[in-house]
């Protein structure tokens, strides 16, 4: 295997940062830029009042598209109606008579539809807004996802159908797309990406998981995604997206194409910029109604589980149109 070069190198000494925009003590990043103004002007977006949740199910038969080296939900039921057959005595025997179903589950926190915690990943040491990596030991005591359940994701969403776009069911391995990939797309939708808009990107990659076999999925596992250049990241800083929401499990592709490092993007985006990132999030429902009438943009809103020190949470999104 051939040595990649440093993240450091690929992304540049001088890549673009907003640590320190929204004080030292700052844990949200780009979500700043949801306010008040921002939840009204997404609500102008709905339309007709459909509502489209955005998790990718959890448990499925199948299993859970993942991250290589992340497992799918492991629930176990420990209470059902077998827990009050005769010759059992653990079951609560509640006054009144009522019986009950429990589950128990072991889950990654990155190991279905997820937002990230922005102290998710980092490079030389430092994580968002320039906090020591080593508050990251034992749980994020910096920029865990907590802070992001506490504000929420509320703004206008807006969807761009990059499969849609090529003319493909799901993009292929390894495909890659820009910023000006996204405006072309956005450009022949009819829709335009606004400044603060959740910014939400099909690729079919998701809905190819659940029609291929887990082997093809992950041989020579390389999702599409976007690719990074210096002109993309400046143009996430100056459209001042608060928040990247894909169908795919990490959000970009997954190999950089020209340097061989594996996600610059969740580096420049997230660790630099404080970009929040969503991922592996069912959108084929939503871009089905979106191209049937030709509107592409809606309210979004998200809220992770305030999991404390948290890497990272589920999340059930919903766009309403
Ligand atoms: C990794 O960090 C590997 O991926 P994700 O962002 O999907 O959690």
């Amino acid at each position: 295997m051939t040595e990649a070069p440093a993240m450091r190198d690929v992304l540049g000494e001088d890549a673009p940062t907003n640590w320190g925009k929204w004080g030292p003590d700052d844990e949200v990043g780009c979500l700043n830029y949801l306010d008040a103004g921002e939840v009204l002007r997404g609500i102008r977006h709905v339309k007709s009042g459909e509502v489209f949740t955005l998790q990718a199910q959890m448990g499925h038969p199948k299993g859970d598209p993942v991250f290589p080296g992340r497992q799918s939900i492991d629930r176990e039921n420990i209470l059902d109606e077998s827990s009050w057959r005769p010759g059992k005595d653990d079951a609560p025997n509640f006054p009144g008579g009522l019986h009950y179903a429990d589950d128990v589950a072991k889950i990654f926190l990155q190991g279905s539809s997820q937002y990230d915690a922005l102290g998710h990943v980092w490079y030389d040491g430092k994580i968002w807004n320039g906090y020591d990596a080593e508050t990251t030991v034992g749980g994020l005591d910096k920029a865990s996802v907590l802070p992001i359940a506490e504000k929420g994701v509320v703004g206008r969403g807006v969807l761009i159908d990059m499969a849609r776009h090529r003319g493909k069911d799901h993009l292929d391995k390894g495909e890659t797309f820009d910023h000006r990939d996204l405006l072309a797309a956005a450009d022949s939708q009819g829709v335009t990406i606004e400044k603060h808009d959740v910014l939400l990107i099909r690729t079919g990659f998701i809905g190819y998981w659940y029609e291929t076999t887990p082997e093809e999925f992950y041989a020579d596992f390389n999702e599409p995604g976007l690719t990074h250049s210096r002109e993309l990241v400046e143009w996430f800083r100056d459209t001042e997206i608060p928040s990247l929401v894909t169908d795919t499990i990490a959000n970009e592709v997954t190999k950089d194409p020209e340097s061989g490092v594996m996600l610059p993007l969740h580096c420049a985006l997230m660790r630099n910029l404080g970009v929040t990132l969503s991922e592996v999030i069912w959108l084929d429902d939503l871009a089905e109604a979106c191209a049937r009438d030709g509107r592409w943009s809606f309210l979004y809103a998200a809220a992770p589980l305030k999991v404390v020190q948290g890497t990272g949470s589920p999340v059930n999104p919903i766009a309403i149109r």
